[in-house]
């Protein structure tokens, strides 16, 4: 019942199941394995899917034959496994080039080896069949406000994207930008710090049509927002291309834990969102095995991002289906018709017909919600005592 399929559209990135276990306090735990190895794994656990950053692929100093080779390698383990390639992105924090940002360096040198990067690395996402690529700027800030003009910086960011956007136009590519944003970490702060600024900054574009975002639990979590707040907006601003799943206590480092480990509620009224509206995108789980894990590990993690969305799902349906908790949101939601005059287009007769209206607040405010007893009863059937 809880098994994974092509359908669901799980995806992992090789960043994910390929994490080492590396962290700022102690060097990897587990051997690191080839993308093609880590292709095979991914086929073994079911998922859909597998995202890569240019340099996850191919290391940034590979030579054209050693590009080659790996390149054969992998593509022999998609055409075997059936996995697909939906997304990539680009590795634009890596290397020490970007240790003051990539489209926001004060260095234009830098500025302009990013957007080359870039272009390559979209090339490469293309060649495998992405239709989705990635911008996450995570060295796109600063330590010290300092060192540079925030406002050039969003200005040479928005140069870089429209560009960027132009060359995929240029190229005839069927390929759509999302654009994920992070408040911390490694930057001190990093400029676009929240999805509503993402969708701030995404209108001010040449393209903004061809332009989404790719919210992430934890990072929304870090900044101490309410994830689903934000990926409703983005979906109903039609910008939801993308979406990274994993979880977070909030206030601490990017912890990108296995999908409902930490907030089974908010990760179940984000499942219900999306299976709701009927969001046909990837499922990504941008998450890693905890350090403490061997390969086996590795596996029991991505099994389980993939089974908590499932059985999340399978709650979703449950909620949908019951009918003591449908009938509490029927009677918060009645409504008797007699407002339905004041609503919609604006017109003056309308204004002042609404000013002229009596408002019993006493009345109004008087009523119960029941909205503790709809809690206990989501909590009931979260715990499987419903
Ligand atoms: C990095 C980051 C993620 C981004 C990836 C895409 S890389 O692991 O923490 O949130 O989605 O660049
Ligand atoms: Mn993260
Ligand atoms: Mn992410």
């Amino acid at each position: 019942m809880y098994t994974p399929k092509p359908e669901h559209k799980f995806t992992f990135g090789l960043w994910t199941v390929g994490n080492i276990g590396r962290d700022p306090f102690g060097g990897p735990t587990r051997e690191s394995k080839t993308p093609a190895e880590l292709v095979y794994l991914l086929g073994e656990v079911g998922a859909y899917g597998v995202n890569f950053h240019d340099n996850d692929l191919i290391p940034i100093d590979a030579t054209l034959t050693e590009a080659d080779a790996i390149k054969k390698d992998f593509r022999k383990a998609l055409d075997d496994t059936g996995v697909v390639v939906p997304m990539a992105t680009t590795n634009l924090f890596g290397d020490p080039i970007f240790k003051d940002g990539a489209f926001t360096s004060n260095d234009s040198k830098v500025r302009a080896y990013a957007i080359q990067k870039t272009m390559n690395s979209i090339d490469l996402g293309v060649e495998f069949g992405a239709s989705n690529y990635v911008f996450w700027g995570g060295r796109e800030g600063t330590e010290t406000d300092s060192s540079k003009s925030t406002v050039d910086a969003i200005k040479w960011n928005r140069e870089a994207m429209n560009f960027l956007c132009e060359y995929v136009l240029d190229k005839g590519y069927d390929l759509k930008f999302a654009l994920e944003a992070k408040p911390n970490e490694p930057r001190a702060d990093i400029f676009n710090p929240t999805t509503g600024h993402m969708l701030a900054f995404i209108e001010t574009l040449d393209h903004p049509e061809m332009v989404g975002v790719n919210p992430e639990v934890a990072h929304e979590h870090m900044a101490g927002l309410n994830f689903i707040h934000s990926v409703a907006q983005a979906w109903e601003a039609g910008k939801l291309f993308h979406i990274d799943l994993n979880d977070q206590y909030p206030g601490r480092y990017d912890q990108d834990l296995r999908f409902g480990s930490r907030d089974i509620k908010a990760a179940f009224y984000l499942v219900k969102f999306l299976e709701d509206v009927g969001y046909e995108g990837m499922r990504h789980f941008d998450a890693h095995a905890y350090r403490t894990e061997d390969y086996e590990g590795v596996k029991d993690f991505a099994r389980g991002c993939m089974r908590t969305y499932l059985m999340l799902k399978d709650k979703a349906a449950q909620f949908n289906a019951d009918a003591e908790i449908q009938a509490l949101l029927e009677e918060t939601t009645a409504d008797d018709g007699s407002m339905d005059q004041y609503f919609g287009k604006y017109s003056a007769a309308k204004a002042q017909a609404l000013k002229a209206q009596a408002f019993d607040r006493t009345a109004i405010s008087s009523r119960g919600l029941q909205y503790e007893r709809l809690d206990q009863l989501t909590i009931d059937l979260l715990l499987g005592t419903r």
